[in-house]
């Protein structure tokens, strides 16, 4: 396995690439869980070369958020690396990245207006413009993305369908601990008392889908199940609790047309998110 450091390095690996042999590319942030090794998986399976990026990109986090914080144990992330079969990891350094006087910038217009996009501003900006570039430097046939993330994977298929990029985005089911939370590189900030309470999350989505199954084709009935489950866990604060239409994003009355029903608590100072795509 090779760790490319410098965009100079990536773009060499990449030259040597024989024609004919496909990329599959997994971009992260690091603090590698179970989650991103699904999306590893998948990505080595299904293409002759795997490239995974770790690269905590400083253009998604807002002023108040844990940029600084965010875990970066990169000695383990390489191991996961390795054993998983990844060809090469890129890694590179913030200042090398981004030059100091970069001024360019992506944004799917529209798509950020609700959801995690209402509440950090400028967040899916700094996350297309990250993603483009990293496209532009690892030229892959396939990119993989969790629904986990279903605003940031719906936002940057958009942005390949309007722009034309020449690749296939997949989009991974979320994994799940036994208890139902979504694994995420955050889970390691909640205390063991968070951590259970956090479990409402999936909960509350469960019985919301099973309502809607049911029959319940209302969907401010069902944001009424979704936050009241919610507040039996005693959430620090629900940040939003939405049902929006899987095409624009944009909050839905009825349930006739593909839907997300998507969350967002704090328990004590960390934020996490959860949804289920439906029908
Ligand atoms: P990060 O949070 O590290 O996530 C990397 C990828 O792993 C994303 O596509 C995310 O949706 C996926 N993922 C996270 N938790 C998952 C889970 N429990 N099940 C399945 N997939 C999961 O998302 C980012 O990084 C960044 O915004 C990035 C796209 C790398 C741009 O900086």
């Amino acid at each position: 396995m090779q760790i490319l450091r410098t965009l100079s390095d990536l773009r060499q690996w990449r030259a040597a690439v024989p024609a004919g042999r496909t990329v599959g590319f997994i971009p992260t942030m690091g603090a590698l869980h179970a989650g991103h090794m699904e999306l590893i998986e998948r990505g080595r399976k299904e293409n002759d070369l795997a490239v995974v990026s770790i690269f905590v990109n400083p253009l998604q986090f807002g002023p108040t958020e844990d940029f600084t914080l965010y875990p970066r144990p990169f000695e383990s992330d390489r191991e996961l690396c390795e054993r998983a079969g990844v060809d090469a990891v890129f890694a590179p350094e913030a200042g090398e990245f981004y030059a100091k006087d970069h001024a360019t910038y992506c944004e799917v217009e529209g798509f950020d207006r609700f959801l995690c996009g209402a509440s950090r501003p400028g967040h899916f900006r700094g996350v297309c413009t990250v993603v483009l570039k990293l496209f532009n430097l690892v030229q892959p046939h396939r990119a993989y993305f969790g629904k986990k993330d279903i605003q940031q994977a719906l936002i940057l298929r958009k942005m390949v369908t309007d722009l034309s990029l020449n690749l296939e985005m997949i989009l991974v089911d979320t994994v799940r601990e036994a208890s139902g939370l979504a694994l995420s590189s955050r889970n390691v900030y909640l205390s063991e008392g968070e951590k259970d309470r956090a479990v409402a999350l999936f909960r509350a989505l469960s019985k919301a889908r099973a309502l809607y199954l049911d029959g319940e084709k209302n969907a401010e009935k069902l944001k009424g199940i979704l936050k009241a489950e919610i507040e039996t866990s005693d959430p620090t604060r629900i940040d939003y609790v939405e049902i929006v239409s899987q095409a624009r994003l944009d909050p839905v009355l009825s349930l006739e047309e593909p839907f997300v029903m998507a969350v967002a608590v704090f328990y004590g100072k960390t934020r996490l998110i959860d949804n289920f795509l439906l029908p």
